[in-house]
């Protein structure tokens, strides 16, 4: 969470940057409801829906205001959501407790709906995210902007909020912005890096705003419910020119305008949008000035075609174009061609690609044909057109869509051959065809082409490759049970509290399991020794200074597993390992235990430096990983086929220390 503030993985290309900035900056939207052609003068009852629904307003009702604000039109058959009935609707300004300007209130979506009546931005609905939803209006004061938090030790920590607003309390259409969405804070003040905080577009004083809560589910202990502590602090308007508040607490600058650090001494003044290095416009059309292009939130030079590109170039690749990793390195790409994204428009790709999907979206590849072995988890020879890559014991295979166990499932309404069942895949993205399996049967412990049947899970076998459909807490790899004993005599469960895993404890260089957790190392990490084996090897503390890739440790084995710590003033530690030509790296970060990145135990970042010193990929949180990463072949383009040479793999922080991590890093030819 230290840089990014989702739990994704930073892709080098344009689009997942400006979705980043978008998330990073508080949404896309921001819609400033300026006084506009359609000035309705409501006075007092401010917005009265269809049904009557939102009309009574709180203490502020005897303020009497004039307010110049657009009404939407809503079409009488558009139904109000559940969440938005007036029995539902919590109304901040009557059951907020304010102090010194800052109104705060405790509640909790325990008892809200699951299915979202207000789908927020920011995420997907459709990955169990933005659930559960508890819609609070708040009527502001004074035109400006709003800073609304659930970063508050009052939120419960488990708890993964999505905090997004809205003028209307209807779902948005196509076309209509909210006022700020937000899943997770860049930088958590109250330990809270799954709760929400949005820097609202412009709100007009009276005009109602509607707060939405919302929860994701990831997996367990994270959750999508629980007690939340809602501030709203009103921003007052700073002009052009004048001197701003940088953190955008205490004030905001006026529309068209952001809050940056010129000048020498650099002085933080409010500056017009859309210049060289300054915020990009928004609603208004350019975006950037001549030249430049909007990325992550600011105006940067506009890079040229099959320019390098990445996390340490300052500018971002020209319209029509992508960065993105091919031929050992991060190159502006344009659409169409080898490794780029597919064009929208006209042929997909150059002649002899195919556009194929991938995790990381639709891109031109040399496709494999239907039968050829391929990377199930959707980065490596992609299948071609009408065919898909299945899961198979250690790899995968391009199949027909739901035609066999381990295979995606495919469209609605037959989604997946007789005897097997659609679930969520191990990438927690993506739909996979099981079959069941009853207690007892064999299983895959990957859980990607059977499921465990009545309440069992599979516990791996000494292979890590296949299982047995057990109870919770009867052998490695099974889930641990809620009370004590939670796992048989000679295993332990993954974590202290809450649901883990039971595993095996191994002494250094015994086989571990690192494919679903099944094992312990004992004083040491789980190391990678190929594709599917990995050995326990023995930690080696970290040595100081390490702070930048070139002071980076060099370490001469293949393997290595990293014991280190990120506080006071330590913010960043290195080590460098030597990657043969054409050869990759697995390179992952643990704080606790092997599994679980606990919330408590900080909030590791992993960047990887290739030989030329440019950083090739960044990762903060990966899926499944909890607030922990994984650079792998499986997850990133860039961590295979690597030009050969020193590759500097660094592990950062935030604002919060990381008092104990494990770096696990191993080079494969
Ligand atoms: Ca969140
Ligand atoms: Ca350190
Ligand atoms: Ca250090
Ligand atoms: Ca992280």
């Amino acid at each position: 969470m230290t840089l990014t503030s989702t739990p994704m993985i930073v892709l080098l290309r344009l689009g997942s940057f400006l979705a980043l900035a978008a998330m990073l900056t508080g949404c896309p939207s921001t819609s400033p409801l300026d006084a506009g052609d359609e000035d309705t003068g409501v006075e007092d009852d401010a917005t009265v829906h269809s049904d009557g629904s939102m009309d009574a307003l709180g203490p502020d009702a005897d303020v009497h205001l004039r307010i110049d604000v657009p009404m939407v039109e809503v079409p009488a058959d558009r139904p109000v959501p559940a969440a938005c009935m007036v029995s539902a609707v919590v109304d901040l300004n009557a059951r907020g407790a304010a102090d010194g300007g800052v109104l705060r209130y405790v509640g909790d979506n325990r008892s809200a709906l699951r299915t979202p009546s207000l789908p927020p931005t920011c995420v997907s609905s459709k990955i169990n995210e933005g659930q559960y939803q508890v819609v609070h209006r708040y009527v502001p004061r004074i035109s400006g902007r709003m800073r609304v938090s659930l970063d508050d030790p009052g939120t419960d920590a488990s708890f993964d909020t999505v905090l997004s607003a809205q003028s209307e309390c209807f779902a948005l259409l196509p076309g209509e912005r909210s006022l700020g969405c937000n899943n997770n804070v860049e930088r958590s003040a109250a330990m809270r890096p799954r709760a929400s905080e949005i820097l609202t577009a412009r709100v007009n004083a009276g005009a109602p705003v509607f707060i939405i809560v919302s929860g994701n589910f990831n997996e367990d202990p994270i959750v999508p419910q629980g007690t939340y502590a809602l501030s709203v602090t009103e921003l007052p308007e700073v002009a052009l020119g004048a001197a701003c508040d940088l953190a955008v607490r205490a004030n905001a600058c006026a529309l068209g305008s952001s809050c940056l650090a010129t000048g020498t001494p650099a002085m933080p003044r409010c500056v017009a949008d859309g210049l060289r290095d300054t915020r990009c416009r928004v609603d208004t059309d350019p975006d950037c000035d001549v030249g430049l292009r909007c990325a992550l939130g600011f105006c940067r030079t506009a890079l040229t075609i099959g320019a390098p590109c990445g996390p340490s170039t300052n500018g971002v690749c020209p319209e029509g174009s992508v960065c993105q990793w091919v031929d050992g390195g991060n190159t502006c790409l344009r659409t169409g061609t080898r490794g780029a994204d597919c064009r929208d428009e006209g042929t997909p790709c150059d002649a002899s690609l195919a556009c194929v999907h991938t995790r990381f979206g639709d891109s031109c590849r040399t496709a494999a044909p239907i039968g050829a072995s391929c990377d199930p988890w959707g980065i490596r020879d992609a299948c071609a057109a009408g065919s898909v890559c299945a899961f198979t014991a250690t790899g995968g295979t391009c199949v027909a869509a739901g035609s066999v166990a381990g295979a995606p499932c495919a469209p609605s309404p037959t989604r997946c051959a007789a005897g097997l069942e659609c679930i969520l895949g191990p990438d927690r993205e993506n739909e996979v065809c099981v079959r069941p399996v009853a207690p007892g049967g064999a299983c895959d412990p990957l859980n990607a082409t059977t499921r465990c049947t009545t309440n069992t899970d599979c516990a791996a076998d000494s292979t890590f490759i296949s299982g047995t459909c057990v109870a919770p807490g009867r052998a490695a790899g099974a889930p641990c049970q809620a009370v004590e004993p939670r796992c048989e005599t000679g295993l332990t469960c993954s974590v202290a509290t809450g649901a883990g895993r039971c595993q095996r404890a191994l002494s250094p260089g015994a086989e571990c399991d690192l494919r679903t957790g099944s094992t312990r190392c004992t004083g040491g990490g789980c190391v990678r020794e190929g594709v599917t084996s990995a050995l326990c090897r023995t930690d080696t503390p970290e040595t100081e200074p390490n702070d930048a890739p070139a002071m980076a440790t060099a370490i001469t084995a293949t393997g290595v597993s990293v014991s280190g710590a990120l506080a006071g003033t330590d913010t960043t530690d290195c080590i460098r390992v030597t990657v043969p030509e054409g050869g990759s790296m697995v390179a992952e970060t643990y704080t606790g235990d092997e599994r679980v990145c606990a919330l408590a135990a900080g909030d590791p970042m992993l960047s990887v430096f290739g030989p030329s010193g440019a950083e090739i990929a960044r990762d903060d949180d990966s899926p499944g990983r909890g607030l922990c990463s994984t650079f792998a072949p499986w997850t990133y383009p860039q961590a295979r086929g690597l030009p050969g040479g020193a590759y500097a793999v660094c592990v950062s922080r935030g604002d919060t220390p990381v008092p104990q991590y494990r770096l696990t890093v191993s080079v494969l030819p």
